[in-house]
């Protein structure tokens, strides 16, 4: 490792789960890091290992030209770039808090305000990942910033992307990709109280599954974006109508089994507004017709 005198020195703000993970990461590469955190407690394992521990914002933000801030949210943002006043003004933010695109937006013009530059960065990590190869954050904000601190960030993320000057990027892909995540795993769980209501155990449905994904899920993905993005959705021999009624089946089988239909319902919903619009012919891709879109 380089000595730390020739990393650059780095405030981390905010010091819990992630928080502490990424003052880690950056104090175990060699930058000299000063850390802040509400409960100034939750600084000790860190001052252990050669942080500095500040005692208030200001000087947290004075001790360094990157301040990287991940607290709970963005009114927490919010407190503590009111906190810094002035002592921002000049220097680098980069704020890891998990937030909404128009929240990243605001925050970057409430730094704007102060003289601050500002990156977001979405965290597509949890903290045991931070520090290594594995570890992506999106980032998003102006470049010449992001490609100057480039090599200070690969410290705790091995995988950095950055998505371009909109600050709302990283936080819009984020959310994205975590209600892909949630409604995948929805669809899974919704799957076993399907399986486990015949009597299955989960245990052997599983290979059926894998199998399902790799071979009919997963290959359809990359079909999908292509459709989408032509804004055309050709059946190709599965066409919606003929999925739907499907569908029914699934609605009809849950029923039967007494479990939650709620989501095979909105599915159907769903379905049955595309071919209203006219898309019984064509793929279920064409479903992004009604989401992009909802009738009001
Ligand atoms: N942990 C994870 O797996 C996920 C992975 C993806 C990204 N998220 C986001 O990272 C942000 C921080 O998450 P966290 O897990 O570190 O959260 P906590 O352990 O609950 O720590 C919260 C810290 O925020 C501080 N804080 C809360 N409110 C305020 C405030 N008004 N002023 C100043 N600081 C505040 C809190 O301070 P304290 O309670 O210790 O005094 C903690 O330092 C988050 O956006 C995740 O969505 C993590």
């Amino acid at each position: 490792h380089a000595t730390s005198e020739q990393r650059a020195p780095v405030t981390v703000i905010g010091l819990g789960s992630m928080g502490t993970a990424l003052a880690r990461a950056f104090l175990r590469a060699g930058h000299p890091t000063t850390v802040w955190n509400r409960t100034p407690e939750k600084a000790d394992g860190l001052v252990a290992e050669g942080a500095v521990r500040a005692a208030t914002v200001a000087e947290a933000a004075s001790a360094a030209e990157l301040i990287v801030i991940c607290v709970l949210d963005h009114r927490a943002v919010r407190a503590i770039l009111d906190a810094a006043g002035d002592a921002l003004a000049g220097r680098v933010v980069v704020n890891l808090t998990s937030s909404t695109p128009e929240e990243a937006r605001q925050a970057a013009a409430r730094a704007a305000e102060r003289g601050v530059r500002y990156l977001d960065g979405a965290i597509m990590a949890v903290p045991t990942m931070i520090g290594s190869e594995r570890a992506l954050i999106f980032y998003g904000g102006p470049e010449e910033v992001y490609r100057r601190l480039e090599p200070t960030l690969a410290a705790v993320a091995g995988a950095g992307a950055y998505l371009g000057e909109d600050v709302g990027r990283p936080s819009l892909f984020d959310v994205a990709l975590l209600g892909l995540m949630w409604t995948t795993w929805a669809g899974f769980i919704h799957a076993l109280a399907l399986v486990t209501g015949g009597k299955v155990e989960a245990a052997e449905f599983l290979p059926h599954a894998r199998t399902w994904f790799d071979h009919v899920i997963a290959p359809e993905v990359p079909r999908i974006a292509e459709q989408v993005d032509r804004r055309r959705h050709p059946g190709d021999g599965s066409a919606l109508a003929m999925q739907a009624a499907a569908i029914d089946h699934l609605v009809e089988a849950g029923r039967a089994l007494k479990v939650d239909t709620e989501l095979p319902e909105y599915l159907q919903d769903r379905a049955r507004q595309a071919i209203e619009r006219g898309h019984a012919d064509d793929s279920f891709a064409s479903l992004f017709e009604v989401l992009s879109a909802p009738t009001d």
